[in-house]
């Protein structure tokens, strides 16, 4: 008899620890204050996780497995994995644990050492829900000078087979982007997300989640994710059917008032095993082949799950620990407290804070363009990046936020994932948007009171790292511009920048 531990994102009944399951062996899933707390996740974000493993506990029941299921408020709960695992033990004695890799490093260097705490040995295994091995991702690494995404996506379209044609890409090309990032377009009439109907088991979750935590970030209703795999397959589903013809399009494109745009919002279903990455992949593909989406927008979002979301894993695995307390460009300063409450004057801001707030979701491009950049402007420390990005989304897991956080917004891995810092003016956000219009700030103004704050930290930034990313090739322009600058208007960036640090870091509303 084996006791097989489950945790709140394993929910597939493929995952490895399940893999060799037998009628008497018992399965252990917990709701944990360690995991619940690490960070202050988002209400929805726990009561999400909580009601999927309990809607995931109800089906391995009714296949007629044995489970032990300890809820957040049963009074003998211990508060931790370790205490749970050890109180099953203790009440089923089983010869061994087996459990599927956590995806957090901090977790698995944590199971690392039960075996000297518990009365049987424990066996770890490989998390095979993932198209590319960790093993795979180091051998593909080693010997490269650069670890570049498209290259690494070239080899996992070829390894699965996906969008080929007699060896090569279909259609002829590997990346289909200059087809893609349209600026918003007036009059879109952008389809609803999936919405889920509360069932029993959520609505005693979500009082819950109301009862326990209630000082955690983040508004708990109205909640309508998907929480079984059933559920999750329908919005998979409808994002197919609805919006997949229009994502390439509209993928970098953010309309106020529109938190969802043509994305798919699933990633909180493949991270936490409701979904598998290769059947989204299949069924984008097979749309393209009835005719039902174009390639770009295909080509597009299928790069996302088997191109990028593997390729963050890979370079999680590969440098973690360290990568963690990566901060090559020194960035030292606070996180504002704006970020929790979105009570700011910059309108993009405000925006993408206050629809984090109310959805535990934030499409791509903001967490890119207008959240990320920001902190990466303003020089805002990784760590409390990385808490802010790890806690506020419902599908965040180190394994893909730290990557996204560390590499792609703030450079602090020094240009390991991203070849330069990915900095943007107000005027790029203007392109992209339609928040400009109803901001405070001016985007076409470059100093003053009235400018765009996104204007002079754009040039603060450039000019503070000069010692840092003078060298890198793709900065060279900048620097040209920056040099061509006279001495007063270098001097009005630096003012007009220290002015608004001064007023951010005194709460002061900017
Ligand atoms: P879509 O836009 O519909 O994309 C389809 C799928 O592609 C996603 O579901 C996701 O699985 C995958 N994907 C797309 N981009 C990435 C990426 N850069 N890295 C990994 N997978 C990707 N994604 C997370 O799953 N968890 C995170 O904690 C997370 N943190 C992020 C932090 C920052 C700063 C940035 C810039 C990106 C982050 N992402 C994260 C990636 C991406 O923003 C989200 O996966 C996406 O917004 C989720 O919404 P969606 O399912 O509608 O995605
Ligand atoms: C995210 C999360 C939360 C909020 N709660 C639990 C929990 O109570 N029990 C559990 O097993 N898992 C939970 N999880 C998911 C874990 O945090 C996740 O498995 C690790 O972060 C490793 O990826
Ligand atoms: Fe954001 Fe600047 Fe546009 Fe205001 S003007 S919405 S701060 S980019």
């Amino acid at each position: 008899m084996k006791l097989r531990l489950i945790l709140g994102d394993q929910l597939s009944l493929s995952t490895s620890s399940l893999s060799d399951l037998s009628q008497d062996d018992l399965i252990l899933m917990c709701e944990v204050r360690q995991e619940a707390t690490y960070v202050k996740h988002h209400k929805k974000k726990i009561a999400f996780v909580f009601s999927a493993m309990r809607h995931f506990a109800e089906d391995l029941r009714r296949r007629g497995f044995n489970l032990r299921y300890v809820v957040y408020d049963d009074p003998e709960n211990s508060g931790s994995l370790l205490g749970e695992v050890r109180a099953a033990l203790d009440l089923h004695p089983c010869e061994e644990v087996v459990v599927t890799n956590p995806g957090e490093h901090r977790l698995l260097a944590e199971m690392q050492s039960w075996a000297d705490e518990l009365p049987v040995p424990v066996v770890l295994r490989d998390d095979d829900r993932f198209l590319c091995s960790t093993e795979d991702f180091a051998q593909w690494a080693d010997g490269r000078k650069q670890l570049r995404m498209e290259y690494f996506y070239r080899e996992m379209r070829r390894k699965y087979s996906v969008l080929m044609d007699a060896g090569g890409p279909i259609g002829g090309q590997w990346n289909y982007d200059a087809e893609n990032r349209k600026p918003p377009a007036g009059g879109l009439d952008v389809p609803e997300t999936y919405k889920s109907d509360p069932d029993a088991i959520t609505q005693e979750v979500l009082a819950l989640v109301e009862a326990h935590f209630p000082d955690h970030f983040g508004d708990l209703l109205p909640f309508h994710f998907a929480v079984t795999r059933d559920q999750a397959l329908a919005a998979l589903d409808e994002f197919i059917a609805r919006r997949l013809r229009l994502f390439g399009d509209y993928q970098d494109a953010m309309i106020q008032g529109e938190p969802w745009m043509y994305h798919s919002h699933i990633a909180l279903y493949m991270n936490c095993g409701l979904l598998h990455p290769l059947e989204c992949i299949e069924r984008a593909e097979a749309a393209y082949h009835r005719g039902d989406a174009p390639l770009n927008a295909v080509e597009g979002f299928i790069r996302q799950i088997l191109g990028w979301r593997e390729y963050v894993r890979g370079i999680y695995w590969l440098k973690m620990p360290d990568y963690k307390g990566a901060n090559a460009l020194n960035a030292e300063r606070a996180l504002p407290e704006f970020y929790w409450s979105g009570d700011t004057q910059m309108n993009c801001m405000r925006q993408c804070i206050t629809e984090t707030k109310q959805n535990a979701y934030a499409h791509h491009i903001q967490r890119l363009m207008v959240l990320g950049n920001f902190a990466l402007l303003a020089g805002l420390h990784p760590d409390e990046v990385n808490e802010w990005y790890l806690l506020v989304y419902a599908d965040a897991y180190e394994w893909v936020e730290l990557p996204n956080v560390s590499g792609m917004i703030l450079f602090a891995d020094g240009g390991l994932l991203a070849s330069k810092p990915y900095a943007a003016s107000g005027s790029y956000i203007n392109k992209m948007s339609d928040y400009c219009g109803s901001c405070r700030y001016k985007h076409t103004v470059k100093n003053g009171p009235t400018a765009c704050p996104f204007n002079y930290l754009y040039w603060d930034f450039v000019a503070r790292n000069d010692g840092k990313l003078r060298g890198n090739p793709r900065m060279g322009f900048m620097y040209k511009s920056l040099d061509r600058m006279s001495g007063e208007k270098r001097q009005a960036i630096r003012a007009d920048s220290q002015r608004f640090f001064k007023a951010m870091q005194a709460n002061e509303k900017v």
